[in-house]
């Protein structure tokens, strides 16, 4: 397995993020080759870390000053095993080949344990939305969709937010893909509800990550109910996990943004999160402001020569991850532990670093990988798919009975498989084992294309 690992480290040596996400798969899926020599013979693992197609191209725009602007974008269309492929658009600076690689790798098997058709993409551009007017976005927008629109579509490959994308992008991209292709469809995702979006989108990925909390901690016969959370970031996911928290009668004491963090010992409650809401969605402000609104918060800027997150080193039960990839290092997570978090369900994608996750297996706490505990997103999305395809729209309750059942389905998949090969209560074993199976299984069904 090492070979595999080894072969993608020397052929692209820049991309360090993909090397991580790689390595942490094919380490955990080592028994299932190990069982089923048809996947080397195969040859699966070389399939599997070579993307169908990557795009990449040039973003030109101008900005409110008339200065020409250049981005560049992308789009990787990772594995079409199970349905189109599908994943989010990512706008921040730090976005590059690599990182997309990693994202759309681990895509493809999250998509596979949601239960719905889909395969496995990621897109997105180094374009920072940082500072810039809502014009400059928009234009910034249709030059990305006037490139991409040509190789996606409902029934090939459907984007959606991330990290930077969220309602208001979703909205200029849309309308450059419908002038362009004459087309009203259900091509993107996280749609504005009165023009074919889904309710609880918005929620899902966070509603989602505390529901797989709740079906961990169900294993040990504890809820939610008083314990005390802490929440890193505050973007969509963020605000949703505190609002699913806050609801099941848990204490959120953290959030954060890439300047810094706040802890409020007496936790947020509904009017705090709503102050959250306008303040980072509609005004754009920086989480400090939380701390000169609330006399119980303080506010910790980021000290970039510390070697830990002081967010991770406060006292709690149950830790939910909701910026990015890495917040996470070893340090941090014995700081967790030492400081009586047993639980982490990461919100965000890969925010745990490979010595920090060891650290939680050995402790045998639960640990939610993020390809589970993170998938209620893509899941709704899907099913935002359906009810475009039926030009129908169900209610908010049926929207999320079906998304706690696949969250609850999930966890079930993870435990079991996990159990079959000899590694009980390895949620990230459980992950990455389900979701390979499934997706390498068609993979062998359609042939060697
Ligand atoms: P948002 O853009 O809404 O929010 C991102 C938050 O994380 C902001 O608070 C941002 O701070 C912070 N952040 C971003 N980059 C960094 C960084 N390099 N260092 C420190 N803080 C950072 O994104 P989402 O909430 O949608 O995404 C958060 C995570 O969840 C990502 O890992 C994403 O991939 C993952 N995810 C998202 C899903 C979705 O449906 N949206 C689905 C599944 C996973 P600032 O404002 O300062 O940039
Ligand atoms: O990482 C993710 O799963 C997402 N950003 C959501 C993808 C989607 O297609 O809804």
């Amino acid at each position: 397995m090492t070979d595999i690992i080894e072969v993608v480290k020397d052929r692209d040596p820049q991309e360090r993020e993909f090397h991580q996400a790689v390595t942490e798969v094919m380490e955990s899926i080592k028994p299932v080759l190990d069982q089923n020599p048809i996947y080397r013979q195969a040859k699966i693992p070389e399939r599997l870390v070579e993307p169908e197609r990557v795009i990449m191209f040039r973003v030109p725009w101008a900005d409110d000053q008339g200065n020409v602007q250049v981005n560049r974008g992308f789009r990787i269309e990772m594995n079409s095993a199970l349905g189109p492929y599908k994943g989010g658009l990512r706008f921040h600076p730090s976005v590059n080949l690599g990182i997309l690689k990693f994202l759309a790798f681990e895509q493809v098997f999250k998509n596979a344990l949601t239960t719905l058709p889909m395969g496995g993409g990621k897109g997105g551009s180094d374009f920072d939305p940082k500072g810039k007017s809502d014009n400059e976005v928009m234009r910034f927008c249709q030059s990305f969709m006037s490139e991409l629109f040509r190789h996606i579509g409902p029934d090939t490959d459907v984007p959606a937010g991330d990290i930077g994308v969220g309602a208001r992008e979703i909205g200029y991209l849309f309308g450059m893909y419908k002038k362009l292709r004459n087309e009203f469809t259900g091509v993107l995702t996280g749609k504005g509800l009165n023009w074919g979006g889904s309710l609880i989108r918005p929620e899902a990925t966070g509603y989602g990550s505390v529901y797989f909390a709740a079906e961990m901690l169900a294993t040990r016969n504890e809820s939610l109910e008083g314990k005390t959370c802490l929440v890193s970031g505050s973007g969509n996911v963020a605000q949703f996990t505190t609002e699913k928290l806050i609801e099941l009668g848990a204490k959120v004491v953290t959030l954060s943004d890439s300047s810094g963090y706040i802890y409020d010992e007496s936790g947020l409650d509904a009017q705090k999160l709503e102050y959250v809401k306008v303040l980072k969605n509609v005004r754009r402000g920086r989480i400090s402001e939380y701390a000169d609104k609330f006399a119980s918060a303080v506010h910790t800027e980021v000290d970039p020569a510390a070697d830990c997150n002081p967010l991770w080193n406060h006292k709690a039960d149950c830790a939910f991850p909701s910026a990015t990839q890495n917040e996470i290092n070893a340090k941090d997570a014995q700081n967790l532990i030492d400081n009586g978090v047993f639980l982490v369900s990461e919100g965000a994608n890969m925010p745990t670093m490979p010595d920090g996750i060891d650290i939680f297996k050995d402790q045998k706490i639960l640990y939610g990988p993020g390809k589970a505990a993170n998938a209620g997103g893509v899941s709704v999305s899907g099913l935002e798919m359906t009810q475009n395809s039926m030009r129908l729209s169900w209610t908010r309750d049926e929207v999320d009975s079906r998304l706690k059942l696949i969250m609850k389905t999930i966890h079930r998949t993870c435990v079991d498989a996990a159990e079959q090969y000899g590694q009980s209560g390895n949620y990230e074993a459980g992950a990455n084992i389900a979701g390979f199976v499934k997706v390498v299984d068609a993979m062998l069904d359609q042939g060697l294309v």
